[in-house]
């Protein structure tokens, strides 16, 4: 009889680099997954959740705080990476202008790239940039994984609610999958880290 592999409980991860541009990203010649989401969805509380550290990435109340595209490397290959948010209002319109330009170059051609995580926030789900990343993540046939963070805000019937009416938008989206989470308590945490080995180690989903 095969043993069931107990759940990884963290990633491993070292930082590796910090690039503002997919110019300067280091050499695609790993599997990388991305974090995409509206600036204050908690895409760096969920590294640091992930990661079991809460010094990964840099989480502030103030939206806007990651502002380069910030690369973290995997024990046993593959790459996570930051992306600052989307839609940072305060920031100038010029500085707005220029990061949406990195980020959507680095989706577009980025082709390491074997997944992204999108983060949204469970009380506002499925805002603009949501909907394109996801319409852009099906005509390019690649995988996305909704986070439905700051689950701990709501009911359990409500998060339940919430998961059950994003999927309701997506009837025809085999490459999209959508769960609760919460980077405050770790709720979703094992579910995530399975996914996300499931598309860095394809051969080996229970390696760390
Ligand atoms: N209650 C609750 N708060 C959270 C959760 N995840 C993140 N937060 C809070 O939300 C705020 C933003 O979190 P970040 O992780 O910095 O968000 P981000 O998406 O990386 O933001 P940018 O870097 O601006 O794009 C912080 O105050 C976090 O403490 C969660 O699961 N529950
Ligand atoms: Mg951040």
């Amino acid at each position: 009889m095969i043993e069931k592999a107990s759940p990884v409980e963290r990633l491993h991860v070292s930082f590796l680099t910090s690039a503002p541009d997919l110019k300067r990203c280091p050499t695609g010649d790993q599997p990388e997954v991305a974090f995409a989401g509206r600036s204050n969805a908690g895409k760096s509380s969920v590294l640091n959740q992930i990661t079991g550290s809460r010094r990964t990435a840099k989480v502030s109340k103030t939206p806007g705080r990651t502002q380069l595209l910030n690369f973290f490397e995997v024990a046993n290959g593959g790459r996570l990476v930051d992306l600052p948010g989307y839609g940072y209002a305060k920031a100038g319109k010029a500085a707005q202008a220029a990061w949406q330009k990195s980020v959507n170059h680095y989706l577009s051609y980025r082709d390491c790239l074997a997944g992204i995580v999108l983060v949204m926030d469970i009380r506002h789900p499925n805002q603009e940039f949501d909907r394109e990343l996801i319409e852009w993540g099906a005509a390019s046939e690649l995988p996305v994984h909704v986070l439905l963070n700051k689950a701990d805000k709501l009911s359990n019937n409500a998060q339940r609610s919430a998961a059950f009416d994003l999927a309701k938008h997506y009837p025809d989206y085999p490459q999209l999958t959508i769960q609760g989470f919460s980077a405050l308590r770790g709720t979703g945490k094992f579910e995530l880290i399975e996914r996300l080995l499931g598309w860095l180690h394809p051969q080996t989903p229970d390696a760390v």
